[in-house]
């Protein structure tokens, strides 16, 4: 139960980052010169967050199917 916790809460956060990251960016108050839609003082440091979110949510995703599973089961 409480590994389902944990990844719900991680992807609620980054997903709320993902989309904070967009949000700032278009609606101009984040520097993004490059017009990737990331902050550009976060491109730097987390670039890797960025560039891996397919795989990130991905695998979050698969985490919480199958520890809704076991809870379910
Ligand atoms: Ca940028």
């Amino acid at each position: 139960m409480e590994i389902l916790v944990v990844l719900v809460f991680l992807a609620l956060l980054f997903g709320g980052v993902y989309w904070y990251a967009g949000y700032s960016t278009r609606s101009g108050f984040a520097k993004d010169e490059n017009q990737n839609f990331i902050p550009d003082a976060w491109e730097e440091k987390y670039s890797w967050f960025f560039s891996g979110k397919g795989i990130i949510m991905l695998v979050l995703g698969i985490g919480i199917g199958y520890a809704l599973a076991r809870v379910i089961g």
